[in-house]
């Protein structure tokens, strides 16, 4: 299987989030995840390593707001020049807003640095770091490449993206997010045949649920932790089901804390027999491994054996799919849970 992988995500790890309540903690969302995923490929014999092919701006224009890639391009660098204490420790720091834009039909970004974070910017997890901006590039090129690979080749293939893209919308980072790697890849395929987007990840894909809230020709459905408790905590309801032409075309699954293999697998055969019936001509797999039992930013308790069913299952779709990576912290495990996802689709 063809997985494509850059190092560039190294250079995106700040030094700290600011978490549930205003703790700092250390980045969940760090580059170990990647080296426990690498090194699990490595054991294997079907893995092939791949650089992403850069496709230049224009596919992410086509689904991000080209001012908040400006801004996601410039944040840190204006930062810096802002603050001679900041320019002088930047390991030490990271970029976050200090207001919040409330979307009010009024308010719009305004061009001071702060006007613009509060503005892009929905919660305290995404920071911004001096790396942030090309590895979140790298990461989108990895699953445009993935997108492109299973088109070409009729099969599937993986993205090892990192930072994740689910939360992110068309002008506003979040939930460790900038780029929605999974909706670039979508919309790229979507100029060829039609799309569905699974989202597996525990937390509600919510910047994937807006880019494509209006649109018949991509079908997007997402399973999760029920927001009502969960992050992103206002949207992933049952009752969002898309709006306009895309009236019909989005779908939320929000389960229960505590969910386990036997109730998550109840909510997937639902939406892969939803998926069958819309008929696609691809399939773009937005993967979190957080629903494993004991994962640290998770509720469920899936298990090992439930991911291999769950694999199954959606590969029993038989379509290209491009599995984009997501979310998942249980670093331990993280690499061994993927693969055994993954062995599916080979
Ligand atoms: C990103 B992805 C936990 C709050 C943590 C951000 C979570 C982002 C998850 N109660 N805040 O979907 O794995
Ligand atoms: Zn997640």
């Amino acid at each position: 299987m063809k997985i494509f992988y850059s190092e560039e995500h190294r250079n995106h790890y700040p030094p700290y989030e600011v978490f549930d309540g205003g703790k700092r903690v250390e980045y969940f969302e760090n580059p170990d995840r990647m080296d426990r995923i690498l090194s699990a490929l490595g054991k294997t014999d079907w893995a092939e390593l791949i650089e992403p092919t850069d496709f230049g701006l224009d596919p992410i224009l086509a689904v991000h707001d080209k001012d908040y890639l400006n801004f996601l391009a410039s944040c840190w660098t204006e930062w810096l020049a802002s603050d001679p204490e900041i320019a002088a420790t930047p390991e030490r720091h990271a970029f976050l807003p200090a207001t919040f834009a409330l979307r009010r039909k009024t308010n719009r970004p305004t061009s001071s640095l702060h006007g613009r974070g509060g503005y892009y910017m929905m919660d305290l997890s995404a920071c911004i770091v001096a790396g942030t901006y090309k590895a979140a590039l790298a990461s989108a090129n990895c699953a445009l490449s993935a997108a492109s690979s299973s088109f070409i080749f009729q099969n599937s293939s993986f993205a090892l993206c990192r930072p994740p893209g689910h939360h992110a919308g068309k002008d506003y980072a979040g939930g460790y997010c900038f780029i929605n790697n999974a909706s670039v890849a979508a919309n790229w395929l979507s100029s060829k045949g039609k799309v569905a987007l699974l989202d597996i990840d525990y937390h509600g894909g919510n910047g994937t649920q807006d880019i494509f809230y209006e649109r018949a020709d991509v079908l997007t459905i997402s399973i999760h932790g029920d927001p009502d408790y969960e992050y992103p905590h206002y949207t992933g309801f049952v009752d969002e089901t898309g709006a306009g032409a895309g009236l019909g075309f989005h779908r939320n699954f929000p389960l229960p804390k505590d969910t386990g293999d036997e109730g998550y697998l109840t909510a997937l055969d639902e939406a892969l027999e939803m998926i069958r019936e819309f008929a696609p001509n691809h399939l773009v797999l937005s993967t979190g491994m957080d629903t494993f039992d004991g994962d640290p930013l998770g509720k469920f308790h899936v298990t090992r054996e439930g991911f291999a069913e769950i694999g199954k299952r959606i590969a029993g779709l038989k379509l290209p799919t491009a599995i984009i990576m997501e979310g998942g912290y249980a670093n331990e495990e993280l690499g061994t849970n993927v693969v055994t996802l993954l062995e599916n689709f080979k």
